[in-house]
């Protein structure tokens, strides 16, 4: 006699538990669809630094890259060196943007605008009057090749004591463009300012050649090619993000090993 009703119960219960679990998918779904709509009406990353992302995804690459840079980079920590007879003789070459021919060193200055807006030019004899360091490293191209080579150059770092650029070097970034301004990089300090960084005025023991960056390039080898930037014209410094030619279209700003 009871057993129907208590059949009936049994049915209400899971019609009602039935209910609440489409209910509650209702509810996620709306969420979803929410969220989506949000990120997609977020507005887009500020235009020119990188390739173009909604803003809220932006901040989130870089907050990561933040994070694994912390995690990785250790100022002691040295990129792995060789011997000199491991350095190529014959030097790869990729892509020449803003570095076609050769500069008479006589027509080129270094320019390095300082914090309160003056501009130091700076001739490459300056530059080699200056302690000489060298590096023979695993050079690595983003396009999949890598190969040991032989630099020489003033260290970074001590290009910014030599030169009292200490106020510029408490800043974020470095920036630097070639003299016709068609390549251009973006450093973070903490990588320009690395032991291994070079303004690089040889290769193999020679002057640099035209295609591989002279009169003067950078040598950064805690970063991939696309940063070593060949025929330096000028140099900035910056709390924000200096434009950067391979970001712009889509690379890692870091560009870090
Ligand atoms: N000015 C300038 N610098 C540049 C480039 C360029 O096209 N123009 N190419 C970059 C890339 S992608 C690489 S891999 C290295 C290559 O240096 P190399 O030609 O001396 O091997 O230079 C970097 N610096
Ligand atoms: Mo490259």
């Amino acid at each position: 006699m009871n057993k129907p009703e208590k059949e009936t119960t049994v049915d209400q219960q899971i019609r009602r538990r039935t209910f609440i679990s489409f209910g509650l998918f209702g509810v996620y779904v709306a969420g979803a669809v929410g969220a989506w709509r949000w990120l997609y009406k977020s507005p887009n990353e500020v235009p020119g630094i990188t390739s173009g992302a909604h803003a809220p995804l932006r901040k989130a690459l870089n907050k990561t890259e933040i994070f694994f840079r912390r995690l990785a980079f250790n100022e002691s920590h040295l990129v792995k060196t060789y011997p000199k007879e491991m350095a190529a003789k014959k030097v790869r070459f990729n892509s020449d943007i803003g570095t076609e021919g050769v500069l008479p060193p006589e027509q080129w200055t270094l320019q390095v605008t300082k914090k309160n807006g003056q501009v130091l030019k700076i001739s490459l004899d300056q530059i080699k009057q200056l302690p000489k360091t060298e590096i023979i490293y695993d050079f690595k191209c983003v396009e999949g090749w890598d190969q040991i080579s032989h630099w020489g150059g003033l260290k970074f770092a001590d290009f910014i004591k030599h030169f009292g650029l200490e106020e510029e070097a408490k800043m974020d970034f470095v920036g630097m463009e070639t003299p016709d301004q068609k390549y251009y990089v973006g450093i973070d300090m903490p990588s320009a300012l690395h032991p291994q960084t070079l303004l690089a005025y040889e290769m193999n023991e020679k002057s640099l050649p035209g295609r591989h960056g002279q009169p003067l390039r950078l040598i950064i080898p805690v970063k991939y090619g696309i940063k070593n930037l060949k025929r330096i014209g000028n140099i900035t410094f910056s709390n924000t993000r200096p434009h950067d030619y391979w970001a712009e279209l889509g690379y890692d700003y870091y560009s870090g090993l």
